[in-house]
């Protein structure tokens, strides 16, 4: 066991545990290295960051919801721009307490809820605004969302957390930075006065101003100050400081996914320069090497939040009952949230009748059902127990005889700190060890699967670490395969066979799949002759497959024609409203249809104001 005593000039939290002998030193969320600290000293003090306990105890829920609801679903939009009426919203059935049911049966251990997405509106009675349940017919104005859901989960034993929106388009002060600031955590207050406790707080990033857009300055040291006096328990999430990002809303954990990272929270002044100074980002891939532990000059707790939906869109839209992820989508989101080291949260949005969907509660059943069976049994003996590795120790468990096996769980004692960086899984049969499976980081909890077996025994390797390794729990399970019965998206009711592009060629645009893109230079408008006459309903716009997104379309027109020479622009919101972050097909119906042989696709901005324009493929849809 390395012993190494580290002195007062460490700046940070330090925390002395009294439990081992000798004393060692933890830093509580964040460490600031001396800065003429050799690398081997900073990866020593790595070593020693560790979460604040209500970071502990967030993630250990592993499996948190997201409560996506509000105007968007009654309007169908994934961001509204804050002038729908608040008419709108009149859920028939509002029932939280058959969400939280749902929930609990789900395994889920937190409910987290859109208190105001970015349209705005306040599913709670603020005082802030009018633009609330207030002014809606759902129980005449007298209705509280954020109160009912707050009741059924005190009722279920279940946690509670919310979102508030940051980006408002419906406030008029916003932009106007004091005036705002003072709004929003007039808000914040509310939400975290009235409401019992609250465990998380979600500060979405998301912002679609555009470069001449309104300019807010937020005051994160007073928000963030808000928080930690009233709801003390709370995690920040996104823009707070406590639970970062994963970088992506598709589900995807990281291979290697360290919690003692180089990435500064996006609240703190200073984050946007040092961020800059070592080339990353929150979709960076690397957020914690040693490579980059050399560049740093601080690190920071900041443990990895999956949040993906179950649904295509954040919000509930009917023509997505289809599209409700499959239960093998799903455990493999599993594999690469919890297993990943990760805290999933899980987005499954009420409906318009204010009723979580009878199919995505049977699914949300059938993988609780599925997590539970596979889990049960830990077919190692003796997995439980802690394990003081040094780098290139060994340990071997025996397996309960005859047990088949596929899935293999290691979990570190993260109270002191995430030290692996490289481990071997081997398995014994046959009178012969042979390689199962391998990993790099493990954290609070790592999942990997491998090809069915029944060994003897296992043996497990930690490889690399940064000092002593404490293992505390190591597993092996069978779980049952599952065949993806995930039907293949359509992108357009019309048969793209004799479509033509008009002027260029942009064949790659029009061929029905997304993964071959179109690209051009400047926002370039794509006129489709289609050969014949179709009752046009909608329009399907994918962007391109695979992480290049540049030339992704935000803003838009889109208009249809008989003769292709007089254009008529169709009823449509003109933005794909999240497709910076979460790049699927967008489906746009209009509303009505209109007889057309072409279309036209005018790209007005793009994700990045940059100067390109690239489709994956666009289609028509019929109704
Ligand atoms: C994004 C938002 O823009 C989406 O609408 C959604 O709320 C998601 C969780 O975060 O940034």
């Amino acid at each position: 066991m390395m012993k190494k005593t580290l002195f007062a000039w460490i700046l940070g939290t330090a925390l002395v545990a009294c439990t081992s002998q000798p004393q060692e030193t933890f830093y509580e969320k964040y460490v600031i290295f001396p800065a003429d600290a050799s690398l081997e000293q900073k990866v020593e003090m790595a070593s020693r960051l560790v979460p604040t306990i209500q970071q502990l105890e967030w993630q250990q829920m592993e499996f948190t919801a997201f409560l996506h609801f509000g105007m968007n679903t009654f309007t169908g939009n994934e961001w509204g721009d804050g002038k729908d009426s608040p008419e709108l919203f009149n859920p028939s059935e509002l029932d939280c307490e058959q969400w939280v049911k749902a929930l609990k049966d789900g395994g889920f251990k937190m409910a987290l809820i859109t208190a105001k997405h970015h349209d705005g509106f306040c599913l709670w009675p603020t005082s802030t605004t009018d633009y609330s349940v207030k002014n809606s017919p759902w129980k005449d104005g007298k209705g509280d969302v954020v109160r009912e859901l707050r009741d059924a989960c005190e009722k279920y034993g279940m946690k509670f957390g919310v979102y508030l929106s940051p980006w408002d388009r419906n406030a008029e002060c916003y932009g106007d930075s004091p005036a705002y600031n003072e709004f929003f955590i007039k808000q914040l207050t509310e939400l975290l006065s009235n409401y019992g406790e609250v465990h998380e707080v979600w500060f979405d990033g998301a912002n679609g101003e555009g470069p001449n857009g309104k300019k807010q300055i937020y005051d994160w040291e007073a928000i963030l100050k808000t928080i930690r006096t009233l709801q003390p328990k709370a995690v920040t999430a996104i823009m707070g400081d406590d639970v970062r990002w994963v970088g992506n809303e598709g589900g995807l954990g990281r291979e290697t996914e360290w919690s003692a990272t180089a990435l500064t929270p996006g609240s703190y002044t200073h984050s946007a320069a040092s961020n800059e100074a070592l080339g990353i980002k929150p979709k960076a891939k690397d957020l914690g090497s040693r490579e980059l532990i050399a560049k740093a000059s601080q690190l920071y707790w900041y443990p990895s939040e999956v949040d993906v939906s179950i649904r295509p869109g954040w919000f509930y839209h009917s023509d997505q009952d289809e599209r409700v992820r499959s239960l093998a989508n799903l455990v493999n989101i599993y594999y690469q949230s919890v297993g990943c080291n990760s805290v999933l949260l899980l987005n499954i949005p009420p409906d318009k009748r204010g009723l979580i969907h009878e199919v995505d509660v049977q699914r949300i059943k059938e993988l609780s059902d599925y997590i539970g069976k596979t889990f049960a049994n830990n077919l190692v003996a003796n997995g439980e127990g802690l394990w003081q590795a040094q780098i290139g120790d060994s340990k071997e468990y025996e397996v309960k005889p005859g047990s088949l096996v596929n899935t293999f769980l290691i979990q570190e004692d993260i109270t002191k700190g995430q030290r692996v960086e490289d481990f071997l899984v081997e398995v014994y049969s046959n009178g012969a060890w042979q390689y199962a499976t391998e990993g790099t980081t493990i954290g609070y909890k790592r999942l990997l699967r491998f090809s069915d077996c029944t060994p003897e025994k296992i043996r497990v390797t930690i490889r690399s670490a940064r000092g002593v390794a404490n293992i505390t729990n190591v597993g092996l399970y069978y779980a049952e395969p599952l065949e993806d019965k995930h039907a293949k998206v359509k992108l357009s009711d019309v048969s793209v066979e004799g479509w033509k592009a008009i002027g260029m060629d942009a064949a790659a645009a029009i061929d029905g799949d997304r993964v071959t893109a179109w690209t051009a230079e400047g926002l370039t408008p794509l006129v489709i002759d289609m050969g014949k006459e179709e009752a046009v309903a909608g329009f399907c716009y994918a962007p391109v497959a695979g992480e290049d997104l540049s030339g992704t379309i935000y803003k838009y027109n889109f208009y249809i024609s008989t003769d292709g020479q007089n254009w008529t622009k169709c009823n449509t919101n003109g933005e794909f409203s999240n497709i910076m972050h979460n790049p699927i097909p967008y489906f746009v119906r209009f509303g009505k249809t209109y007889n057309a042989r072409y279309f036209k696709f005018e790209p007005i901005s793009e994700i990045n104001a940059a100067s390109k324009t690239s489709v994956g493929d666009i289609g028509i849809l019929l109704k």
